[in-house]
């Protein structure tokens, strides 16, 4: 089933293909530089996915040149009050802190389609995923130290877990751009493809992680985040529980079945 976004001019355009879900940032002239106006339509598509149990995979991409540019820096929304500061920490809180917590809670694995440059909260949005493919002419930019901030939108977390402190603190410090082909190569993002493969490729990966138990995905990832923190025993202890549960769940007997009786499997647990 596909669902066509009914305003094609929104800064959001949601769409169900299947399982899929994909979420498109739709502000091509700006780079899909966040909004007010783009925000209070994202976390709203990220939330309705996880409640719709046909939702297998969320593709989050933009439209255009670009992936996300980061926070707007001309949108009025978030400029404070006349002769006041900026309030920035309050947009962060109100905006990127949920953006980034709900990704990484998402009961399905959610795939970053980084079709072009991606800077500041836009790159660090994409960090937030599961899964990042790129474009090969796509780029990472940790844009913050340019404007005088530091990452948001989880980048202090994610940096030095996905590239260790070496490389976080150089992009977080420098803000330069990392190409894609750099960014796989130093662990940044999981691949880039080459542009002309880019959309095929995409498909072809959300196709195959809506064939997955999601389930069993969204428990890896809330499993690999949590042994970061934890010692070697205590991740075999948190290992066995999580497979306990999954071993008594529908998705285990069908994956079974399915593999005794030589078909495709149809997991549906969430
Ligand atoms: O309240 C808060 O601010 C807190 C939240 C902070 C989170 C953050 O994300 S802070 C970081 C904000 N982002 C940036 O600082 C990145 C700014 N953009 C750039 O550095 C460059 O645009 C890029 C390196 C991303 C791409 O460069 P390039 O040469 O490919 O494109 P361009 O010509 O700079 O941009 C194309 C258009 O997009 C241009 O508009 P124009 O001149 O054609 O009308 C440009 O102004 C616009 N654009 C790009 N990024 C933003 C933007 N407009 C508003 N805000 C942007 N972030």
């Amino acid at each position: 089933m596909t669902t066509p976004s009914p305003d094609a001019t929104a800064p959001l355009l949601v769409t169900r293909e299947g399982g899929v879900c994909t979420l498109t940032l739709n502000r091509p002239a700006a780079l899909n530089s966040f909004t007010a106006a783009m925000h209070a339509l994202l976390l709203p598509a990220l939330e309705a996915a996880a409640a719709d149990p046909q939702v297998k995979v969320v593709v989050i991409t933009g439209a255009g040149r670009g992936f996300c540019a980061g926070q707007d820096l001309n949108d009025p929304a978030m400029a404070g009050a006349p002769g006041a500061a900026p309030d920035v920490g309050g947009v962060v809180e109100r905006y990127y802190r949920p953006l980034a917590n709900r990704v990484r809670t998402m009961p399905v694995p959610v795939v970053a389609a980084v079709n072009g440059v991606a800077a500041g909260a836009g790159a660090n949005l994409a960090l937030c995923c599961d899964i990042v493919l790129a474009a090969r002419s796509a780029s990472f930019i940790q844009a913050f130290s340019k404007i005088g901030l530091v990452p948001d939108c989880g980048g202090t977390w994610l940096l030095p877990r996905l590239v260790g402190r070496a490389h976080a603190l150089a992009l977080a410090m420098t803000g330069d751009k990392l190409p894609a082909e750099e960014a796989a190569r130093i662990g940044l993002i999981w691949r880039c493809v080459d542009d002309a493969a880019f959309a095929a490729e995409v498909q072809a990966l959300a196709g195959r992680m809506a064939a997955m138990p999601a389930r069993a995905l969204a428990e890896t990832r809330r499993l690999v985040d949590a042994a970061t923190t934890l010692e070697f025993d205590a991740a075999l202890v948190a290992e066995a529980r999580t497979q306990g549960a999954l071993g008594a769940a529908h998705d285990f007997a069908e994956g079974v079945a399915a593999f005794r009786d030589k078909r495709a499997p149809v997991f549906s647990d969430r």
